[in-house]
């Protein structure tokens, strides 16, 4: 892959980037708003907003408890732009902060650190009453007893539904005003306020970079595009960012 020489020649201090479902999609975890996606037996306000949890608790429990299971399983791993990002982490000499919409742990297991998951992690739960998250590998439901309280009925996934404040927002927007270089990797541009990071980098006079399998919702606020694959696209471009930096 050859990117565009003016891109490759910068030398940036301060990289964004932001990744969707499509990066993780290579390691076998569905995306959502593909015609095979998660929500294809649910309807997206069932499983993923305070009202669908209020109205039927059962359903939302159990399919986190499925997509925890599921991404348990010895063959969902890492593929090569979760391991590319965590090697461009370790190699890279200015700032990077990764922030996912993801609420797997790839990155993570690709070598990531410096990571915000903005939408909650699925290995985690949190206690309604206090706002204690602890980590788990296990299902649990309404009658979980809480470690906290004591109590069951108190436990909810540690995920961010439509409706609610996303997770450490405010590092997010302190970070993308002083970034000089974008890149958004595999998500659609649907959800707010994800989608709107590439204009506030944009203010901040960054360039942007978009690297997907289409051309998502926001495409057209992006300086560059490459379209693909994240495991097959990824790798080769940050090595050219990495060789740019060293020249
Ligand atoms: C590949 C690939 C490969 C495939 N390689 N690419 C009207 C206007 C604006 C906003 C709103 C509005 N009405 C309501 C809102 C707000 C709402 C919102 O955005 N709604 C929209 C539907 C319009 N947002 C919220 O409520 C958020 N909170 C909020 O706004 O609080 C107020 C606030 C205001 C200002 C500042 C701060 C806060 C909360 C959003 C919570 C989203 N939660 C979910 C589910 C929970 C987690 C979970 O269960 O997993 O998060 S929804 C779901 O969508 C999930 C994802 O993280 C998120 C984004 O999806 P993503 O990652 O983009 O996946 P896809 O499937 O859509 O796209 C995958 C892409 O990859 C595709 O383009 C493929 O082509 C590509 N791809 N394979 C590269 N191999």
């Amino acid at each position: 892959m050859l990117i565009d020489d003016q891109l490759t020649k910068k030398n940036y201090q301060s990289i964004v980037v932001l990744t969707g479902a499509g990066i993780s999609a290579e390691s076998g975890i569905n995306t959502f708003r593909a015609a095979d996606g998660l929500w294809e037996n649910h309807r997206i306000e069932d499983v993923a907003s305070p009202q669908g949890f209020y109205v039927n608790p059962d359903l939302v429990y159990r399919f986190y408890n499925m997509r925890r299971q599921d991404l348990l399983k010895a063959h969902i791993q890492p593929n090569p732009a979760h391991i590319a990002l965590g090697d461009f982490e370790r190699k890279f000499n200015g700032e990077l902060l990764l922030v996912t919409q993801n609420i797997d742990d790839l990155h993570e297991r690709g070598g990531s650190g410096n990571l915000i998951h903005m939408h909650g992690e699925l290995l985690k739960m949190r206690c309604q009453n206090s706002g204690e998250v602890f980590i788990t590998r296990e299902n649990f439901d309404q009658t979980t007893v809480c470690e906290c309280c004591r109590q069951s009925g108190n436990l909810r996934p540690h995920v961010v539904w439509f409706g609610e404040m996303p997770l450490q927002m405010d590092v997010i927007y302190q970070t993308l005003a002083q970034c000089d270089l974008f890149i958004s990797i595999g998500t659609s541009g649907n959800v707010y306020p994800a989608a709107g990071f590439v204009e506030q980098a944009r203010l901040a006079g960054a360039d942007t970079v978009e690297i997907n399998l289409e051309p998502s919702a926001v495409n057209s606020y992006f300086d560059w595009h490459i379209q693909g694959k994240a495991g097959e696209l990824v790798p080769d471009f940050l090595t050219q960012l990495l060789v740019a930096e060293s020249t």
